[in-house]
């Protein structure tokens, strides 16, 4: 093999319109449409060495040997690339995060888009990036978007994400506000499946996502801030609304998430462009113009409810680095 290690870095990215369901659960197609921003800060580096002395894989996520659920999901994307290159040949990962992993903060996202790129690259394959978005896509939905840098796109039932816009279209800034320190309760893919089952109200988000996803894509080439903050606003509540509608109701807004989406509603009325959403977890995420970040941030900061604020910018999409430029950024192990 010419090139047996590869090391990529990825960065994570927030839904603008929420991807929240399976049309196909087995190969983890979408049942709806979703648009993110892919941000400059949170950024996952994986390297993967493919290495014929090793008798099985070996995964070590931010320092600590990964088990159980977490090794599995790393192993099967190994296994689509082994297969794609038609080798057998085990492999050690090492990969860290430079945010806290699985806190809502879509650590999956970049995860396993760094992961499908310096795999597939280590193991000799040179697939273009919708085809590395479709092997991310097939461990977690979400990472076939932090491929590509700027707004990205990923069609219901698509098979790979792709751009819609680069990060130089539209100088907008997102504020992660983290409200609480920890793993969440409850994985995504397990919400989202107990979603489907049992909310009477998944049909009506499953209809109406793509009304609000053609706004969001108009508003994003059109740079209408207010028009993207209010399908943005309504995508995540509809999802959510969807989840408090399941039996036990699944809830990821605390009563922190709400104190921070009150403030930001009352900022916007006192003329403070801004529009929150929020994911599997608690934390709120504010989208505001580049102009209002600073004001906006002070804002944030001030709450009792945020334990600290994470400025973001449109960021690149995933890319290879070689081990002197990873010597210089970050100690896989
Ligand atoms: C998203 N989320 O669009 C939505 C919004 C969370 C809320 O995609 O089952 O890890 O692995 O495909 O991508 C988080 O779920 O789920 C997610 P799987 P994923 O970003």
């Amino acid at each position: 093999m010419s090139q047996p290690l590869a090391v990529a870095i990825a960065h994570s990215n927030i839904a603008l319109i929420k991807y929240w369901g399976k049309s196909d659960s087995a190969r983890n197609l979408p049942a709806v449409p979703s648009l993110s921003l892919t941000l400059d800060g949170l950024t996952t580096t994986t390297r993967v060495h493919f290495d014929a002395e090793l008798a099985e894989d070996h995964v070590e996520l931010d320092g600590s040997v990964a088990l159980g659920r977490e090794q599995k999901r790393v192993v099967a994307l190994l296994d689509r690339v082994r297969a794609l290159r038609g080798f057998d040949t085990r492999a050690r990962v090492a990969s860290r995060n430079d945010f806290p992993t699985a806190a809502g903060l879509a650590s999956s996202a970049s995860g396993f888009a760094a992961l499908a790129l310096a795999a597939s690259t280590a193991a000799g394959l040179e697939l273009p990036l919708e085809t590395v978005s479709g092997l991310a896509r097939q461990s977690s939905a979400s990472a076939a978007r932090s491929l590509f840098g700027g707004f990205a796109s990923l069609p219901a039932d698509s098979e790979c994400a792709h751009q819609l816009a680069p990060e130089g279209h539209w100088d907008l800034r997102l504020l992660v506000a983290v409200t609480e320190e920890g793993r969440k309760p409850l994985g995504s893919t397990e919400a989202m499946e107990v979603t489907k089952q049992s909310s009477p109200y998944y049909a009506a988000w499953v209809a109406h996502a793509p009304t609000l996803y053609q706004e969001a894509e108009r508003a994003i080439r059109e740079l209408q801030f207010d028009a993207l903050g209010a399908s943005m606003e309504q995508s995540t509540l509809m999802m959510h609304a969807s989840m408090w509608a399941t039996r036990p109701a699944i809830l990821f807004l605390t009563e922190g998430t709400l104190a921070v989406i009150h403030r930001v509603r009352t900022l916007r009325s006192q003329g403070l462009p801004c529009y929150f959403t929020v994911d599997a977890g608690p934390h709120v995420k504010v989208l505001t113009e580049a102009k209002h970040a600073d004001a906006l941030q002070c804002e944030l900061t001030a709450l009792s409810q945020v334990k600290r604020v994470i400025p973001c910018a449109a960021g690149a999409g995933a890319r290879l680095i070689s081990e002197t430029e990873l010597a210089g950024k970050v100690a896989l192990c």
